[in-house]
């Protein structure tokens, strides 16, 4: 009888002791597919800033808000605004997905693209995006880009606003024509068939960037531009253009200067002279 009594309260003590432990497990509920990806996006967004406090918590939050996940690389140049503190406190926002690189004193957007280019090749992003940070891009756009290279089977998307006549908005006409002329003249002395040539709107597959040689890119303006999506072509890498619409800035200044201008008119005419005297340099590494 006393041995049925201990055996029963054993039991019950075991029962309770299972109930316990159920109630106090921790619930681990399956995570969603956009949960999952804020962790491991494929895509990395590079935005270089120099004094962009005005636009940049709007473009990340329209970014963070599109529906496919990417994640956002600053590149700061120790923007006199205070563009990397507040880009600080964001990071707090958005943590695992936003990513900062200060650097000391204005070094231009060519450099600022390589060192994003070469801190994502050190990473397992697949495709990696240009991407300025005063909203003349529409975001949204980068979805469009995307499925270019990761459903269409694209090397290298480009966002261009000259495929169907002139998509630019509020630019004073003198600059519409520059800019739509010196497409012109770069196709005409590099026989590339891009529309788009000084276009900062892209998507590279990460191949591409592996197989460029980065540290010998040297412009750093709009010749920068232009000296990526010629080397990619002469690679034979793939290219397309997707047709967008680009807005001037309505905050901020733009650092748009004589200096630019004239690196990518003598810019243009070194890379035709470069492609013809080594044209090793454009073989795909094997
Ligand atoms: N890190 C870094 N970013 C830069 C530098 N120069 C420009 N940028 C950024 O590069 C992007 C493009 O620069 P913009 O001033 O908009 O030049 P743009 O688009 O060619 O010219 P606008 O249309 O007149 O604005 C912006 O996000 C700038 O903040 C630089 O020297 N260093
Ligand atoms: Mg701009």
């Amino acid at each position: 009888m006393a041995i049925c009594w201990a055996k029963n309260v054993l039991l019950s003590w075991i029962c309770l002791g299972i109930q316990i432990c159920i109630a106090y497990t921790p619930v681990c509920k399956p995570r969603t597919y956009h949960q999952k990806m804020a962790e491991v996006s494929d895509s990395l967004v590079i935005i270089p800033t120099y004094n962009e406090r005005e636009n940049i918590e709007k473009v990340l939050q329209i970014v963070f808000s599109l529906p496919k996940d990417f994640h956002v690389l600053i590149v700061d140049d120790s923007s006199p605004d205070g563009t990397a503190g507040l880009v600080s406190q964001l990071m707090e926002k958005y943590p695992g997905k936003l990513f900062m690189e200060s650097r000391k004193g204005k070094l231009g957007l060519g450099t600022a693209y390589i060192h994003g280019f070469k801190w994502a090749l050190k990473r397992d992003y697949r495709f990696i995006f240009e991407m300025d940070a005063d909203l003349s891009h529409n975001p949204g756009d980068l979805v469009r880009l995307y499925r270019e290279c990761a459903e269409n089977g694209y090397d290298l998307a480009i966002g261009s606003r000259y495929i169907d006549g002139v998509n630019v908005v509020n630019w004073p006409m003198g600059r519409v024509l520059m800019s739509y002329f010196a497409s012109i003249y770069v196709r005409m002395i590099t026989g590339m068939p891009v529309h788009d040539t000084t276009a900062g709107f892209k998507c590279y597959r990460r191949e591409v960037l592996e197989a460029l040689d980065l540290d010998s890119v040297r412009f750093t303006g709009y010749a920068f531009q232009i000296e990526m999506k010629f080397t990619a072509w002469k690679m034979g890498f793939n290219i397309t253009e997707v047709s967008i619409v680009f807005t001037d800035r309505t905050e901020g200044e733009s650092k748009m200067s004589s200096g630019i201008f004239q690196e990518a008119v003598l810019g243009v005419i070194k890379l035709r002279w470069r492609s013809i005297t080594n044209p090793k340099r454009y073989q795909k590494p094997s």
